[in-house]
């Protein structure tokens, strides 16, 4: 490979030739610059011309190889999920399923399995931001010794439709107007209301997104799920139903609408970088697998079909069990090859895993081996590095475009008596280890004509819709309200809110009226519901705030320091939050720091103004009686201190910087405290009693 050389210009004077050398030497340690055919090149700076002045000639092959493969660099970018950002890392079991599942990863406990994750949104470009209000991918795909399983699954454990003749409606309205080309990554637009409102399968799915479960911290802090009920297979052919959850180790956090704004401003990769830079210091994100496994009567007796993908178990009624963790411990080496050309696949399961009728399922097993087609440009796009297998493969599948493996023999059909010959006759099936598929309940599930319908309790759109937002706290139902009236307050078409209120008024007349209120229309008449909803007793687990650590493990503290503030302070902060797993983001006016009262000099990680404490979980502001003065007059400090106390952070502070605090307008609450183990405690929470203080939701 080239080795990144500076490059100096060789200038002469009057009619000489100007010519670029590099300021190092071909020989300096590094190998040679090739073509891709292999020859070695003379000169990377200048491209063969007749003449110094003269024209560039169609024989220079180096030039022409370079720009050719330069122009060829795009793929086409995934038509959903399209941003991304993925690690390596290993799955570890912890103890032997073996009496529900014959999968081998999930066989001996302890043993790991080779893992790379992706995490995504759905609506944006490939180039779009990272915290718009979208659901999140979460995509694993398990090498495992008998073959990839790939759980491809949301952050979010329902989905917007029911049926995958759906699909393209969906994402065409959710993403940017046909003619205009916006909004980019948001569904607060037109089409996705005008579509929304009128599919009232959606409405389950449309509370989650409206809640903080869009707008996550970090990948790091949500929640995963497979979403569908899949099935686990074991050696005597019993299936059981499971559906799948990830659960992060840092516990769940979201950032608040506002937060999630600016963030867009101050870091369009907040979560790229977040990942990033957390594998890369050391502080592996970790997650553990849980189950939810039941049998056919269980899921007989439930008020829903457990293939409708609107639908979840909750957690009280079938507990979560943890069978083993996942860690990502490395980064990518190369985006695009990694990242970017991974081929995700629910149809890739291994023996032991099997599908269900799930209608939206069955049609993701067509869509994803066709989208790759597309997207990687050739069917071969499985012996891409990331996409290989690790354990060994062979069928009779062969040539195509971007062919890598060189087939020896005759044997490219099956069968053959080739052996006979002495030839080398190819693989053979196993009946044995082969994947066999469950063949299911044809006569009960699969009874009946060819029918374009769907099951009885598909019809129920509104019962869970309901237990969602009934499961939520006071301050989570307000986000889900504000979020509603701000979406809906960006469409123009008048006649869609009242449509998408009514349907509301069947999940929870108060959150209607609320929404109503919000955008300013009467209470329209409440929709008509195919089914009538029930009342589900609610599950805790939904809530986020009900659920979150208070810790500041794995979190950012931000401390704004300038001239004159005190170095031991800032010593034993940072060691504070250190000792507890979290890091120390020294912010101050100057990139290259401040000078401290001691005189000495502390370096900053960040600039002030380039730093908004939106990029931190906390803030600790370390300021001398005339530190504090000069900051007064600088907005970005005012503001730095004003949005931590509208993002509900904790405020440390030294008794010096008050007035910064008191100009941000900043009122005495248990998460405003003084320096030191105070700070440190409260550093890990977010004061959600204070929201109204600083805005009036819905
Ligand atoms: Fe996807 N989805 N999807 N999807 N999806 C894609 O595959 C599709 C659905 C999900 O990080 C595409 O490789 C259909 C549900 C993730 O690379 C495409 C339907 C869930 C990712 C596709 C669904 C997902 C994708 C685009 C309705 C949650 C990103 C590029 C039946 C369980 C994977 C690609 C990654 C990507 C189709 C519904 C999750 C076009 C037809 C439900 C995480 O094949």
């Amino acid at each position: 490979m080239a080795s990144t050389v500076n490059y100096e210009t060789n200038r002469g004077n009057g009619g000489e030739t100007h010519q670029q050398v590099p300021a190092k030497g071909p020989h300096d340690g590094q190998g040679h610059l090739t073509t891709n055919q292999g020859i070695r090149v003379s000169d990377n700076q200048n491209s063969l011309k007749s003449g110094a002045r003269g024209p560039a000639l169609l024989e220079d092959f180096v030039l022409r190889e370079k720009i050719f493969h330069f122009d060829h660099e795009r793929i086409p970018e995934r038509i959903v999920h399209a941003r991304g950002s993925a690690a390596h890392g290993f799955f570890e079991v912890y103890e032997s399923l073996a009496d529900i599942t014959k999968a081998d990863l999930f066989q001996r406990p302890g043993e790991k399995t080779q893992v790379f994750t992706r995490f995504s949104t759905v609506a944006g470009g490939a180039g779009s931001v990272d915290t718009p209000r979208d659901v999140r991918g979460f995509a694993v795909k398990f090498y495992t010794k008998e073959g990839n399983w790939d759980l491809v699954g949301n952050n979010i454990p329902v989905f917007f439709i029911q049926d995958a003749i759906k699909f393209p409606d969906l994402i065409h309205s959710v993403k940017m107007e046909a003619d205009r080309a916006y909004p980019q990554a948001g569904s607060a637009h037109d089409t996705f209301w005008d579509w929304a409102s009128l599919m009232p399968e959606t409405t389950h799915m449309l509370m989650w997104a409206m809640s903080d479960r869009a707008i996550p911290r970090s990948f790091r802090m949500m929640e995963g799920f497979g979403i569908h009920t899949f099935r686990l297979v074991n050696a005597e052919g019993k299936s059981t139903f499971v559906k799948f959850h990830w659960k992060p180790k840092l516990g769940m956090q979201s950032t608040l609408w506002d937060e999630a704004l600016k963030l867009q401003a101050a870091d369009n990769d907040y979560h790229r970088r977040d990942l990033f830079e957390s594998i890369a210091m050391g502080a592996y994100p970790e997650w553990e697998l849980g189950i939810q496994a039941f049998d056919q009567k269980f899921a007989d007796s439930l008020p829903y079909d457990v293939l409708d993908s609107t639908k979840i178990i909750p957690e009280e009624v079938l507990p979560v069990r943890l069978i083993g963790r996942m860690v990502l411990d490395r980064n990518p080496d190369n985006f695009f090859a990694e990242t970017e050309q991974v081929a995700y696949c629910p149809a890739n399961i291994v023996p032991g895993v099997d599908f269900t009728n799930d209608p939206l399922l069955q049609g993701r097993l067509f869509s994803y081996l066709d989208t790759q087609k597309s997207r990687l440009g050739t069917a071969n796009f499985h012996q891409i590095p990331i996409n290989a297998p690790k354990c060994p493969f062979a069928n009779f599948q062969r040539d195509g475009q971007m062919q890598m493996a060189v087939p020896k023999g005759r044997a490219n059909y099956e069968p053959n008596s080739l052996a006979d010959a002495g030839e080398e006759p190819g693989p053979r099936e196993c009946p044995a280890t082969g994947f066999t598929t469950f063949e299911g309940r044809p006569d009960h599930d699969e009874a009946g004509g060819k029918l374009r319908i769907r099951a009885e309790l598909f019809a129920d759109h509104y019962s869970q819709a309901r237990l969602f937002f009934r499961s939520l706290t006071a301050n989570e139902q307000a986000h889900v309200a504000s979020s509603f009236t701000f979406e809906l307050s960006k469409v123009g078409l008048e006649h869609v809110p009242p449509r998408m209120v009514g349907n509301l008024r069947n999940v929870d007349e108060e959150l209607a009226k609320r929404v109503a209120d919000g955008i300013g229309i009467p209470l329209p008449s409440k929709n008509e519901a195919a089914r009538q909803p029930i009342d589900m007793k609610p599950s805790p687990a939904l809530s986020i705030q009900g659920n979150m650590k208070e810790t500041i493990a794995g979190r950012s503290i931000g401390i704004l320091y300038a001239d004159g503030s005190d170095g031991k302070v800032i010593k034993s902060l940072v060691a504070g939050i250190q000792q507890k797993g979290g890091r120390a983001v020294l912010i101050s006016p100057k990139v290259g720091g401040a000078t401290l009262a001691d005189g000495s000099k502390l370096k900053a990680d960040g600039q002030l103004a380039g730093t908004p404490s939106q990029t931190v979980d906390a803030i600790a502001v370390v300021l001398s009686a005339s530190g504090c003065t000069a900051l007064l007059k600088e907005s970005a400090a005012v503001q730095f201190v004003m949005d931590a106390f509208g993002h509900l952070k904790a405020i440390g502070h030294s008794p010096d910087a008050m007035p910064l605090l008191d100009k941000a307008g900043v009122q005495p609450d248990e998460g405003i405290t003084v320096l030191g183990d105070a700070f440190i405690g409260a550093a890990g929470k977010r004061f959600y009693d204070r929201e109204p203080k600083v805005r009036t939701l819905a």
